[in-house]
């Protein structure tokens, strides 16, 4: 169809999310092009885009900055514009400053500010236009995660024919954390505009029904929530990793020599390896501080272990995350100056980014990874590492407050604010036999490889074309 002069195509298949899969990269003579962005939902998705002939909704990074539709990498995309004032206030501050810690725990405290909220449904507002308008006739529309929480019922309202799927990476808090939210009852029907409402785990989507129930009087069955004539069904999706991107690379053999260079580099010690955007909810501060007490203890000497801890710039205009910063580098200082000698630093503390082949060969050297989120809706890295360990070696330290600690049974499970008990399982990791090693490994090795990133996208789109009549 035409409409105002431009072309629109519209699309049978529509994903909606914050950023587009697509990152601009700029060459030397200044000439811009774009690159898929790495990672596991952009993977998982870009088959399904180009097989169903898709369109991706999102925000290009450039505040200000309008673009007309484009297709690279066989998706065509359809940039959505966002103002500088608006990363500030719907980015920045409503969903990184109030949702992202009220849905984690409250380990922050959340910011309550009307005109983020302002700024928030403006955004969700220009979202579910941008995708009433590309969407077919009966088209399915998937929408991701916490910043778009409104777009379901605004785009139901604009397009009542498309059938509405919405996935949330990350927890979905208890009733008793949710209810601080001022604005909780618009969230909770911005939500229920869907047919799906995805969760990692079941127990988001109880906390869910629960807070349909109580704060919306809405009736329900098992997770099932009728609403509005329709039926809202919130169902668990954990999502997973590409294993076979991540078999590939580990494959490689300058991977696997990376992996021996990184092993003689840090002197041939034990290697404990931490892999997180730099967050306040990944536990870092209490994974190091357990680390260094191993060696005020006499456990650990400096030269026979060495933690190394990848920390990705992230957010880092919110204040929380500044904070945290220098909290951490505080910390690694500290440790460092008390516990290392000339030489032998116990801490290697990274604030950067890592292509895929250099991230697959830290995995490949480390002995002991150590994953603590304090909360994270699932933790792509434990599953990663598990993907990567073909050789069936090394152990995984998992806090019990990750998504993934449901599937990674074999995992040694510990509680990352009980500093005493990390200390321990970092050491019965460390410890561990090569059998026992080997045997848990195989066992989270299955169920990674049989629930990769693949078979999540699969459940999903599967459940929300399912028929499903009142
Ligand atoms: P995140 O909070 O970002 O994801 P996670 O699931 O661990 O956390 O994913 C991080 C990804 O970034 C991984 O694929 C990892 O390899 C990559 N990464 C981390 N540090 C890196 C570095 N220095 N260089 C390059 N890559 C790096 C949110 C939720 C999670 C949920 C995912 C997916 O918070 O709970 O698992 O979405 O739904």
């Amino acid at each position: 169809s035409w409409e105002g002069g431009t072309r629109v195509t519209r699309s049978e298949f529509v994903v909606v999310a914050n950023r587009l899969p697509v990152d601009r990269v700029v060459a030397e003579d200044g000439t811009a092009s774009w690159r898929r962005s790495p990672g596991g939902l952009v993977s998982a998705i870009a088959p399904v885009m180009r097989s169903r002939k898709g369109t991706w909704i999102g925000w290009h990074g450039a505040p200000d900055e309008v673009l007309e539709p484009f297709d690279e990498d066989g998706m065509h995309l359809v940039p959505v514009k966002q103002t500088a004032e608006e990363v500030e206030l719907y980015y920045e501050g409503f969903s990184n400053a109030t949702l992202w810690p009220l849905y984690h725990d409250v380990i922050a405290p959340p910011v309550y500010d009307r005109a983020m909220w302002d700024a928030y449904v403006r955004v969700n507002q220009r979202f579910a236009e941008a995708a009433a308008e590309v969407a077919a006739d009966g088209a399915i529309v998937w929408i991701q995660d916490y910043q778009l929480q409104l777009v379901p019922k605004m785009l139901r309202e604009l397009r009542p024919d498309v059938r509405i799927g919405f996935f949330l990476h990350i927890p979905f808090p208890p009733l008793e954390l949710f209810w601080q939210l001022p604005w909780r009852r618009r969230i909770l029907e911005g939500l229920l505009g869907a047919d799906l409402v995805g969760f990692q785990l079941p127990g988001a989507a109880s906390n869910f029904v629960r807070l349909c129930r109580r704060l919306l009087d809405a009736r329900y069955l098992k997770q099932d929530v009728f609403w509005d004539d329709r039926i809202v069904r919130a169902r668990a999706f954990p999502i997973s990793v590409d294993v076979h991107e991540l078999r590939k690379l580990v494959a490689r053999p300058e991977v696997r020599e990376r992996a021996e260079e990184i092993r003689t580099d840090l002197g041939d010690a034990t290697i404990f390896l931490g892999v997180d955007r730099l967050d306040y909810t990944k536990g870092i501060a209490q994974r190091l501080q357990a680390f260094g007490e191993l060696f005020e203890d006499g456990n650990l000497k400096p030269g026979q272990a060495v933690f190394v801890q990848i920390a990705t710039p992230s957010r880092e205009r919110v204040e929380q995350y500044q904070l945290l910063r220098e909290q951490i580098e505080q910390q690694v200082g500290r440790i460092n100056g008390t516990h290392g000698e000339l030489g032998f630093p116990v801490i290697h503390y990274l604030h950067t980014s890592y292509d895929r082949a250099e991230l697959a060969a830290l995995y490949l050297a480390a002995d002991v990874m150590v994953v603590t989120p304090l909360r994270d809706g699932m933790n792509l890295v434990a599953k990663e590492y598990v993907a990567c360990r073909d050789d069936m070696r090394g152990t995984l330290v998992l806090s019990e407050f990750a998504g993934a600690a449901a599937e990674l049974k074999r995992a040694y499970q510990v509680n990352p604010y009980d500093i005493d008990g990390l200390k321990e399982t970092l050491l019965t990791a460390l410890n561990a036999e090569p059998m026992e090693q080997a045997r848990r490994m195989r066992s989270m090795r299955k169920r990674v490889i049989e629930h990769d990133v693949d078979r999540w996208a699969h459940d999903f789109l599967a459940e929300l074309e399912q028929p499903h009549n009142l």
